[in-house]
């Protein structure tokens, strides 16, 4: 993998910049649409490609290891086979979905037991064999097994955990030395930042994965229900220590305006389940603001659901009709709104990567936060 920061923004610490790897590249900053169990919900990879167009999908180690199962996926050649996606994807690691979905979980420094929330069945997660399962897998960029400690967290609890962190992604560099790549192309592993809300602790932490010297750092622990500026201000120190010449990216972040803010503060890589999961509930993200399109104030509105939008289904379809699919239940309704809001992320993300470039982004960023900040 390459990185190449192409220009920082004058008046923040926003970055621009290029990511290579053997299944293309990936512009900076990124938001990378979720398809937790091998599939972004509701969307065709023919809507993704053409419409939404991101260079990279994000998948979960979690997941995948419950259904299809590791040996589904070697003998499908790897996840990109499996789904049909040639260009890049990321796995996360099941640290945070152990963590936020299994019934049950005991952790030791060896590893997780977890029970499945699918059929109660017990597993155990450690950092040689998620790093075993993400190679089954096949991902492009793969990541350490870490505990996601849970918000608010005594002190105590979190410097513990953050070592324990430490110590496990010292295990997973070694285990994946060990463990061939399956499918002929590259594949680099992120470690994780942790620390709670604790300056120290990010600071320590961050030193820590800076130290190891990978080929981009990632951060967790955050929009685990903290208040936005607590999370900007841990976001802050982390990539003030973080390497400048290697991606970073902030795990499981967020609303579009959190994404600007953390672009300001030198983040290029995104991911969250906010703009389907949402979408599925009716919410849709506009430069003009959020739209719950269930209200009846949309009943007879025959305008496009958003006339800027980047993908076929904003300017196809009214918002009097996407209400009309929401109050009947309609599953159609659910995938418009999904494609509608990873169009709007895509597109945000591509708009601020734009402005950095040209020097100009604090003054956009203002500008979209207002306008987004309003409920329409
Ligand atoms: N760790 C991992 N995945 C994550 C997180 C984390 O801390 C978060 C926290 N927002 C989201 N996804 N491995």
């Amino acid at each position: 993998m390459k990185f190449d920061l192409l220009g920082t923004d004058p008046g923040s610490k926003a970055r621009a910049g290029k990511i290579e790897t053997d299944h293309g590249t990936i512009e900076t900053p990124i938001f990378m649409p979720v398809g937790t169990v091998a599939s972004v919900k509701g969307v065709h990879q023919k809507e993704l490609k053409e419409d939404i167009n991101p260079d990279i999908i994000l998948g979960n180690t979690y997941h995948l290891y419950l259904r299809p199962q590791t040996d589904i996926l070697k003998k499908a050649g790897g996840l990109h086979t499996f789904m049909n996606w040639d260009r890049n994807i990321l796995t996360d690691s099941g640290g945070y979905q152990v963590y936020s979905l299994s019934a049950r979980r005991k952790i030791k420094e060896e590893g997780v037991k977890f029970k499945s929330h699918i059929d109660g069945s017990y597993h155990t997660f450690t950092p040689e064999n998620v790093m075993e399962i993400q190679r089954a897998i096949g991902a492009d960029i793969i990541m350490a097994f870490d505990e996601c400690t849970p918000y608010p967290c005594d002190y105590r609890y979190a410097q513990k955990s953050m070592h324990m962190t430490h110590r496990w992604l010292d295990r997973c560099m070694a285990h994946l030395e060990k463990t061939p790549e399956l499918y002929g192309y590259q594949q680099t592993l992120f470690p994780i930042v942790q620390g709670s809300t604790y300056k120290d602790l990010r600071k320590q932490s961050a030193e820590y994965i800076a130290n190891a010297g990978a080929e981009g750092n990632a951060i967790g622990g955050l929009s685990v229900g903290e208040p936005a500026e607590e999370m900007y201000e841990m976001t802050e120190i982390v990539t003030d220590i973080l390497p400048v010449d290697k991606p970073r990216y902030l795990m499981g972040v967020g609303t579009p305006i959190n994404i600007l803010e953390n672009i300001a503060l030198g983040v290029d890589m995104f991911d969250c389940v906010m703009p389907t999961r949402n979408g599925r509930n009716g919410m849709l993200f506009t430069s003009q603001g959020t739209i719950n399109i269930k209200n009846k104030k949309w009943e007879a509105d025959f305008s496009p659901i958003d006339e800027e939008g980047i993908t076929f289904v904003d300017t196809q379809y009214s918002k009097a009709y996407v209400r009309h699919l929401f109050s009947v239940n309609e599953m159609l309704g659910r995938q418009i709104a999904s494609i509608h809001n990873l169009g709007f992320y895509l597109w945000l993300v591509r708009e601020a990567r734009k402005h950095i470039l040209a020097g100009d982004f604090v003054d956009w960023k203002n500008k979209m936060v207002r306008q987004m900040d309003k409920r329409l």
